[in-house]
């Protein structure tokens, strides 16, 4: 347990959140210290449980007063150790905060506290003749927090961009306690500057969002899922190019290797979807208010290249399909606690890059084995590497560098955390890092946002 601390402030927190709601029984606060992976273990001080953005308020003015650090937290699903209290801070959950309010369906938005997660969203977005244009595997446990903080990408990025675009505001509290709240929805409001842009993907180090107002998009009810099966990943890079500049209805643009197929199958006991074996797969969804279909096959009649494909319309068949790819995350985990890189290629470089990155792991450390799967669509590729100890950086430190060398990003959806803070100078000049410093010391003077995510120690 992170050293305890001092009871008056113990006792004050507890004065505005309810003494319930502070918890400091390591059996209980066990639950809030471990990541999603298994490959990060924090230790917190205190779990702080406020239920709504007054008391988030109160709780961070007594924390600034006092210097208590604080890892705010929502569904805890973060892939890049952020949202765990590795430096024995406190724990502020948010998930309390999980009301969806105001929802305006002529207008198509929606209020939704930090703490409703990404399926609550969807499903208010539903009822209100609408849909939330962020789609993500964590959607039943990630939270609006999360994911404003993360600037979580997922599956429709292609379509309707990250979390950042469907903000028409935030509200939040800053290091000191002070609230900044925008939450009226204005389709044009250009009055300063964009504090919720620029709270989206902070992390958690500049503010803790208490909500946000989000915009919904048209309802898409009619899909169509395909999976293509192709000889080499260049035939199946070219086929994504071709199918994003054909079918302007494309939600997603997925891809993953027969080696990921593979242990997806094993590990759920779903069969294989062809009778044989392919080098890569792509698999698409094409969305809108008319029958997509007509459209996608003449596409996919005219694509040069494929090996076999497979065609769902019916929403179970659909799923099925989709399984294949959602399925990587749980079932490389099933191998021990994976090293993620979530990066981002060129287009140019992005089959070269695929073929030639395990490499680039193997020489690094000959036992650990290479997992590439994707949003193909969006450029990024997850590779999960297994069978590399939590702690040894080897092969993070060579595939960074490699990416960084190739014109990438480090970090595509899934933010710094304290996994990639030793590289974000590859992507980030020393002139922008002073500028980041400048803004944490001017939203959180005392430091206890999150102090040991994203910014490398100066
Ligand atoms: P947490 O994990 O609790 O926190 C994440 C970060 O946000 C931490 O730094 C934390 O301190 C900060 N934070 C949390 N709440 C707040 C708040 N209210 N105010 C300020 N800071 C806060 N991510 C993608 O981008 N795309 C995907 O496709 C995707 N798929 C996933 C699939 C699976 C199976 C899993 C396990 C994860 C996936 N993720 C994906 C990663 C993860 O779901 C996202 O990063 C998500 O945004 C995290 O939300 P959360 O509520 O769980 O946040
Ligand atoms: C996905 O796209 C998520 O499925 C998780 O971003 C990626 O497990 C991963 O590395
Ligand atoms: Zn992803």
């Amino acid at each position: 347990m992170g050293s305890r601390p001092d009871s008056r402030l113990v006792q004050g927190i507890g004065r505005v959140v309810g003494p319930q709601h502070v918890v400091l029984e390591p059996a209980v606060m066990a639950a809030y210290a471990d990541d999603w992976t298994g490959r990060f273990h924090g230790d917190p001080s205190v779990v702080i449980r406020p239920g709504d953005a007054a008391e988030v308020a109160a709780v961070l003015a007594l924390c600034c007063e006092a210097g208590l650090a604080l890892v705010p937290q929502g569904g805890n699903t973060g892939l890049v150790g952020g949202s765990v209290p590795l430096g024995g801070e406190a724990v502020l959950s948010l998930r309390r905060l999980n009301a969806v309010t105001d929802v305006d369906a002529l207008g198509g938005q929606l209020t939704a506290g930090a703490g409703a997660t990404v399926a609550d969203v969807q499903a208010a977005a539903r009822a209100a003749g609408g849909e939330y244009g962020v789609d993500l595997g964590s959607r039943d446990s990630a939270t609006v927090g999360g994911t404003v903080a993360t600037n979580a990408g997922g599956l429709q990025v292609l379509r309707y961009g990250p979390t950042r675009a469907q903000l028409m505001g935030v509200e939040a509290v800053l290091g000191t306690g002070s609230t900044v709240s925008h939450l009226g929805g204005l389709m044009k409001d250009n009055t300063g500057y964009d504090l919720g842009g620029l709270l989206c993907g902070s992390e958690g180090t500049l503010g803790v969002v208490t909500a946000a107002r989000l915009r919904l998009v048209p309802p898409s009810p009619e899909r169509v899922v395909a999976l293509l099966a192709f000889a080499s990943s260049a035939a199946a890079v070219d086929a994504a190019s071709h199918l994003r500049r054909h079918l302007p209805d494309l939600n997603s643009l997925e891809f993953f290797l027969q080696s990921g197929l593979d242990l997806v199958c094993r590990v759920t006991g779903a069969s294989h979807p062809f009778s044989g074996s392919h080098a890569a797969y792509l698999l698409l969804e094409v969305a809108g208010q008319h029958d997509p279909l007509p459209a996608a096959n003449s596409v996919l009649d005219s694509l040069p290249a494929v090996a076999d494909v497979a065609v769902a319309t019916d929403s179970p068949r659909r799923a099925q399909l989709w399984r294949y790819r959602e399925g990587h995350t749980e079932a490389i985990n099933t191998l021990g606690a994976p090293h993620k890189l979530d990066v981002t290629l060129p287009a140019t470089v992005l089959a070269a890059f695929v073929d030639g990155v395990p490499a680039v792991v193997r020489a690094a450390d000959p036992a650990a084995t290479t997992w590439l799967f994707g949003h193909v669509g969006d450029g990024n590729v997850h590779v999960n590497v297994t069978g590399v100890a939590a702690d040894d950086l080897t092969v993070d430190e060579r595939v960074l560098v490699h990416v960084a060398g190739l014109g990438g990003s480090i970090s595509s959806e899934h933010g710094i955390g304290t996994a990639k803070r030793p590289w974000v100078h590859l992507n980030r000049t020393p002139a922008e890092l002073e500028a980041f410093r400048r803004l944490k010391a001017a939203f959180d003077p005392a430091g206890i946002l999150n102090p040991n995510v994203l910014l490398p120690p100066a």
